[in-house]
């Protein structure tokens, strides 16, 4: 017998707070759905005898309001929210207005922000990259306050998707390239390096064994999909995690379409072997192709490793998709007026144009702050007051925002229109 009802839901996108770092033309749309993972993987790691409904509030899109009725729809004796920072108006909100006896916050924001989820009505929340054996354990025992949770990633079976609708979360348009029912998975958890804009938390990296990746990728297959998506933080970056998926493919004859998203680093040796694997795609940060650039970006890469990765890539017909920033305070006028050229002349075949956003979080914010660009620490001000659709003030000002914004909005129409 089903002896309790746990919710598990995402938040709803309204009142989330700007961010101009995507834009709009690469917004994943209002009809392409993104499947939550982390509250599958939850659900598929319970014991059986709990009734678990998933709400995914931001796929649908729901409004706040709708979220709050359809959660005290379910009459819920548990209610789980996976929280994002940009989202924190919207979870304050829910905690506030709904009635579940023990209610419980896990995901991104939970890990930086426990105190103030606590503060704003949660039970308890959930810190650490996976926290499955701690949720299940605590349906029973009910433990208040900041769970410190060690799951690890070999320790959990893969989210089951059948606990949604699947047909939902195909893809129903494209944006840079076609992939039939590409659906997302995770091979690993977490990403080694110190990107100075990203917030990343985990810096120690969890790897699924290649059984256990394999056994997924056809899982997926079976749902339908043609293209199965490697969405990591950076699945490339250590040789032996890579090589075990490319043998187990070998050892078990799969050549579906797949693609991972990852960095220029990497060992090359094994690019045909993870081509003939049925690889068609890579994504990577490539960020920008000038070494000043890069050095203030931190990344662990320079302009010869680029040239390095995209004549590996280019001779073994693996499509790069890259993501470029733009709006860095180094970045001069000529390298901007070269920069699509440059590009183009790496054979870089998707490109995707974001700006410099200071998240919460982030060395970029921090230097920021040390700087004087802020004359206070506003994102900390936003935490402890969340209000609707906030927006930090670009650093630099008004008018260098808008030439940002309207230089990469050209680039953008200048690689689309070929
Ligand atoms: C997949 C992904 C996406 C996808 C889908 C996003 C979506 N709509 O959900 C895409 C590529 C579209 C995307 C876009 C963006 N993303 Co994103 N994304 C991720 C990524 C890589 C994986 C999330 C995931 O599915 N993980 C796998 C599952 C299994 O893990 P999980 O969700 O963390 O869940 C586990 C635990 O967290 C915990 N948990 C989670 N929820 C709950 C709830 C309860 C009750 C409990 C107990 C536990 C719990 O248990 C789970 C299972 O063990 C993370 C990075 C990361 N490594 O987490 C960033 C991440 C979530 N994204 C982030 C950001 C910033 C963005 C963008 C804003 C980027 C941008 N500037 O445009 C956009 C926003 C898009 C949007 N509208 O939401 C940030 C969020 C930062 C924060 N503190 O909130 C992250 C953390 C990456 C980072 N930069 O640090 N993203
Ligand atoms: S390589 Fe990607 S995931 Fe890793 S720190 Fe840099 S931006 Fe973040």
């Amino acid at each position: 017998m089903k002896t309790h009802k746990i919710v598990l839901t995402t938040l709803p996108v309204e009142c989330e707070f700007v961010n101009w770092t995507t834009p709009k033309y690469f917004t994943p749309t209002k009809i392409n759905k993104y499947m939550p993972l982390g509250i599958l993987s939850l659900a598929s790691n319970l014991p059986p005898n709990y009734d678990v409904v998933i709400l995914d509030a931001s796929s649908e899109p729901w409004t706040i309001e709708e979220t709050i009725r359809k959660i005290e729809e379910q009459k819920p004796d548990v209610l789980g929210i996976s929280a994002t920072t940009r989202r924190i108006y919207a979870l304050n909100k829910i905690l506030k207005g709904t009635s579940a006896k023990y209610k419980v916050v896990g995901g991104p924001h939970a890990t930086y922000y426990s105190d103030l989820t606590l503060n704003a009505g949660a039970d308890a929340v959930f810190v650490g990259p996976l926290a499955d054996l701690e949720f299940s354990q605590a349906l029973e025992s009910r433990p208040k306050g900041v769970i410190h949770c060690k799951t690890e990633i070999n320790q959990i079976k893969f989210p089951d998707r059948m606990l949604l609708d699947v047909n939902r979360y195909f893809p129903k348009e494209s944006l840079l390239f076609k992939a039939i029912n590409r659906l997302p998975m995770f091979s690993s958890i977490g990403c080694p390096n110190k990107c100075f804009f990203c917030n990343v938390q985990s810096k120690t990296v969890q790897y699924k064994n290649p059984e256990a990746v394999v056994d997924e990728m056809e899982y997926l297959v079976s749902l339908g999909s043609k293209s199965v998506h490697v969405l990591d933080d950076n699945f490339n970056v250590n040789s032996r995690h890579l090589e075990g998926i490319i043998s187990e493919l070998e050892k078990r004859n799969i050549h579906t379409e797949w693609s991972g998203r990852g960095q220029t680093k990497m060992n090359f040796d094994l690019t045909a072997r993870l081509r003939a694997t049925g690889f068609k795609r890579i994504n990577v940060g490539i960020e920008a192709l000038d070494d000043s650039i890069l050095t203030f970006l931190n990344k662990n890469e320079t302009v010869a490793d680029v040239h390095k990765f995209c004549y590996h890539m280019n001779k073994n017909g693996i499509d790069i998709l890259s993501y470029f920033i733009l709006g860095t305070p180094v970045e001069t006028g000529t390298y901007l007026k070269n920069l699509p050229v440059k590009i183009e002349e790496l054979g870089i075949k998707h490109v995707f144009l974001n700006m410099l956003f200071p998240e919460p979080n982030t060395l970029y914010y921090e230097s920021l702050l040390k700087g004087r660009f802020y004359s206070r620490d506003l994102w900390k001000e936003f935490m402890l007051n969340p209000t609707p659709y906030y927006e930090i003030p670009y650093p630099y000002g008004e008018t260098k925002k808008q030439e940002i914004i309207s230089y990469t909005n050209e680039l953008i129409q200048y690689f689309n229109k070929q």
